[in-house]
C-alpha cells in the first residue's frame, strides 16, 4: 500500500492524538484519577510469606470486594525484578490505579515512575521507596503505612526497662534495602546507644522469613553465646530464633530474652507462653484506608504524603485478652 502525504500527516496527527490522550500532560504534577462508581484497580503485593502479609492482601481483597471494584492481584515471590514487571503489566492493562508494597526502596522507583508517565496514579503501601530519588506529592499520591523508626524505638523502650541485668543484643534485621528494616534498625539502634550499658554484638540480616532468621540466630548464638537478649525485625524471624533457641538447649524468655514487631496471632500467643517479651504491632489491615485514599484522590482533595496506620503493643499485660484480636 502506497501511502499518500495526507494520509501520513492524518495518521501522524492520529498517534500524536492516541499518545497524548493516555499519557496526560503530567509536567510536574500526578496523574489525575476520574471520579467513577467503580476501578479497576492493581495490586502489586512483595511476597505471601508471613501472616502479616497474608492478612494485608485479605484486607485489600476484601475492601475491594465490599465496595464492587475489581483488583488485579500480583505476587512477587520475594523478587523487586518480578515486582516491577507486576507492575508494568499493570500499565499495559489500563488500570485506573496501582497500589504498591514495594519490597525494596531503590529497585521499585523506575516502576513508579513508569506508571506517572503512563497517566497512572500509585499510591505506595506499607514499605516506603527511596526518598532521595522519589517523592509522595510528585512521583506518586502517598505512602501509607506504619513509622518503623517508632517501631524500632518501642521495642527498645520495652527492652531498657525489662532487660533486668541482660546486656548483650543480637540483631536480626529485616530485607536488605528495604524501608522496614533500615528504619526499624535507626529507630532500636538509636535507642538503645543512648540508654548506655547495652551492647549490639552482632546484627545481620533474615530477609524477614522465619527460615531465614532461624538460621541467622543458630550462626549468631554459635559465635555468641554470651547473647543474652534478640531483638529481631519481624515476628517471623522471632519465632525462627525461638526455635534455633530450643534447639540449642536454651530457654526463650529466659536465658535470652527476646523482643520484635509486628503483632501476629503466633507472636501474641509466643507472649502468653513466656518464650517472647514483647511484640510491637505493625498493622497490616490497609483496605479500608487504601481504598478510602483512592475515593478521596479521586474527588481533588488534599492527601497528605504520608498517611500513618496506628500500631498496637503486646507484652505480658494484655496479650492474654488481645491473642484472639490479633491476626
Ligand atoms: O513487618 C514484615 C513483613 O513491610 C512492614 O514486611 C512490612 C513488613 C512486616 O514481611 O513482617
Amino acid at each position: 500500500m502506497v501511502i499518500s502525504r495526507r494520509n501520513f500527516l492524518v495518521s501522524s496527527a492520529l498517534l500524536a492524538g492516541v499518545v497524548l490522550a493516555s499519557a496526560p500532560a503530567l509536567a510536574d504534577g500526578l496523574p489525575p484519577l476520574a471520579k467513577k462508581n467503580t476501578y479497576k484497580v492493581g495490586f502489586a503485593q512483595s511476597e505471601s510469606n508471613s501472616p502479616w502479609r497474608i492478612a494485608q492482601t485479605k484486607s485489600m481483597q476484601g475492601e475491594a470486594a465490599r465496595l464492587g471494584y475489581q483488583l488485579v492481584y500480583t505476587d512477587a515471590a520475594s523478587s523487586a525484578a518480578k515486582q516491577v514487571a507486576d507492575v508494568n503489566s499493570m500499565i499495559a492493562q489500563g488500570v485506573d490505579l496501582i497500589f504498591i508494597s514495594p519490597r525494596e526502596e531503590k529497585p521499585l522507583v523506575p516502576a513508579v515512575k513508569a506508571a506517572k508517565k503512563a497517566g497512572i496514579p500509585v499510591i505506595l503501601l506499607d514499605r516506603n521507596i527511596d526518598q532521595s530519588i522519589a517523592k509522595a506529592g510528585e512521583d506518586y499520591v502517598t505512602f501509607i503505612g506504619s513509622d518503623f523508626v517508632e517501631e524500632g524505638r518501642r521495642a527498645a523502650e520495652w527492652l531498657i526497662k525489662n532487660a533486668n541485668g541482660r546486656t548483650k543484643i543480637i540483631e536480626i534485621e529485616g530485607t536488605t534495602g528495604s524501608s522496614p528494616a533500615n528504619d526499624r534498625k535507626k529507630g532500636f539502634d538509636e535507642a538503645i546507644q543512648a540508654a548506655g550499658g547495652f551492647e549490639i554484638v552482632a546484627s545481620q540480616s533474615g530477609d524477614f522469613s522465619r527460615d531465614k532468621g532461624r538460621q541467622a540466630a543458630e550462626t549468631l548464638l554459635q559465635a555468641h553465646p554470651d547473647a543474652d537478649i534478640i531483638y529481631t525485625h519481624s515476628d517471623e524471624m522471632t519465632l525462627g530464633a525461638i526455635a534455633a533457641l530450643e534447639a540449642a538447649g536454651k530457654a526463650p524468655g529466659k536465658d535470652v530474652l527476646l523482643v520484635s514487631i509486628d503483632g501476629s496471632k503466633d507472636a501474641v500467643q509466643a507472649i502468653v507462653d513466656g518464650k517472647l517479651g514483647a511484640t510491637v504491632e505493625c498493622n497490616p489491615r490497609f483496605g479500608p484506608k487504601a481504598f478510602e485514599t483512592l475515593q478521596k484522590y479521586a474527588a481533588g482533595e488534599k492527601i497528605d504524603a504520608w498517611v500513618k496506620n496506628v500500631d498496637n503493643f503486646y507484652d505480658s499485660a494484655n496479650a492474654a485478652a488481645e491473642v484472639a484480636n490479633a491476626y
